[in-house]
């Protein structure tokens, strides 16, 4: 929290203060591993909650419809070139909003209304954007979708060819949001060569691990590249779009004015921030800590005779099916809450349960890596995770596991809160 406006917030809205204090407090004292969360610097806090929240910039640096720009520009200019170069970029647009809409522009920009996109199943791992039915995507463009193998649940490469070739989509997506296997995007850019299709990889999820060298880079292979900020990048909540210089004017088009008006000035700084801190050796190995961390949490479930989704992970995240453990998802994942380990319960692939309460729960280690917990608290935490899914009705137990949850908490202090 911005220690520095606190008092006025106190002061002005003490209700609304007491909320934000109470959520820091949660997000201090329990272990958080929803592996779309993190915890930001207090830098980038500082730059998010700052006077830039004040300023309209419709437009872009240098062709803006507002007089004022003379900072404005020079942030987003700042926060263009910090990304075009820690991604390897022709160009890049740092003003959607966030994920969605970045998908969103990339589809009104390089498509029309009916196309046809090849994108990745939900249930199987993508993203509602990805052409997922109650979604524009969805509804606005025609749809063929891929998924995993069920003997590996590895991407289905050879699927992803046929269904390519079969469909003749303008534009296929590659990313996803719950799959925890290294994504091989040569081979998606090789099947889009193949029928004249667009590739756009939405690597929100990875984006932290690309930018630290963890996870192979899909920018010297998609058109189009779109990103949240927020994930294992660790900035502001926001996204950016990543692209080849061919592409650039109608990306840009799409964002504004096809799709949004003012950038939000506030977030473009902070996420040039977020770059900035990015572009270090210590992000690098932060990078590959959320992996090392992954790695060891997987084995440590694998050895209490958890069933993980493809076996283990390459990634930030795992996907446990609790079908062999008999509870669900959501009963898993509120049993896990009540004593102090938040995840999210999750489909897994070809899952026999509605998606509400779903047979899975996703677990990620990005914010509990910026807390600096290693390998060893890897393996406290799968003990517990073990001890409450065995008796999810005990409360006791998840009252126990809250109180040496809250101690170590204190000893891995989390920046910003
Ligand atoms: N909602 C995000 C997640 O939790 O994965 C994806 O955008």
């Amino acid at each position: 929290m911005n220690l520095n406006l606190h008092p006025a917030l106190q002061a002005t809205d003490p209700e609304t203060a007491d909320l934000i204090a109470r959520e820091a407090q949660r997000q201090r004292n329990v272990l958080r591993l929803i592996p779309s969360e993190n915890y930001v610097s207090d830098a980038v806090l500082a730059a998010t909650g700052s006077c830039l929240t004040n300023k309209y910039s419709e437009g872009y640096a240098g062709k803006r419809y507002y007089q004022g720009q003379q900072y404005i520009d020079a942030v987003e200019r700042i926060a263009i070139d910090r990304a075009r170069k820690l991604f390897g970029a022709d160009h890049a647009n740092v003003q959607p909003y966030s994920g969605s809409p970045a998908n969103l522009a990339v589809y009104f920009g390089l498509l029309n209304q009916g196309d046809t996109i090849l994108g990745m199943s939900l249930p199987h791992g993508g993203h509602l954007t990805h052409g997922w039915g109650v979604t524009i995507s969805g509804k606005h463009y025609n749809v063929a979708r891929y998924g995993v193998r069920q003997n590996d649940h590895r991407i289905d490469l050879d699927e992803v060819r046929r269904l390519a070739h079969e469909h003749k989509p303008r534009l296929i997506v590659c990313g996803a949001s719950a799959y925890p296997r290294i994504i091989d995007f040569a081979a998606f850019a090789e099947i889009a060569r193949e029928v004249g299709a667009y590739l756009l990889a939405d690597m929100a999820h990875i984006s932290g691990l690309v930018a630290g060298g963890a996870h192979p880079s899909p920018v010297p292979f998609a058109d189009v590249v779109s990103t949240t900020t927020h994930k294992t990048l660790r900035g502001p909540r926001g996204g950016m779009l990543l692209c080849k210089a061919e592409h650039a004017a109608a990306i840009d088009r799409a964002v504004f004015p096809g799709l949004q008006g003012g950038p939000h000035n506030h977030t473009t700084a902070a996420i040039a921030v977020a770059l900035h801190e990015a572009a270090t050796p210590e992000f690098q190995t932060y990078a590959h800590r959320i992996v090392e961390n992954a790695r060891a949490l997987a084995d440590r479930l694998l050895s209490h005779g958890f069933t993980l989704v493809s076996g283990g992970t390459d990634n930030h995240l795992i996907l446990v099916d609790l079908n062999n453990k008999g509870v669900s998802g959501k009963i898993a994942a509120q049993a896990l809450e009540g004593a102090g380990i938040v995840c999210n319960a999750n489909s897994v692939p070809f899952d026999p349960r509605k998606p509400f309460d779903p047979s899975g729960i996703r677990l990620g280690t990005p914010a509990l890596t910026t807390r600096g917990m290693g390998p060893a608290e890897m393996v406290r935490l799968a003990d517990w995770i073990s001890e409450v899914v065995a008796a999810p009705a005990d409360t006791a137990v998840q009252t126990r596991i809250a109180g040496e949850i809250l101690d170590l908490c204190g000893s891995f202090p989390a920046p910003g809160v």
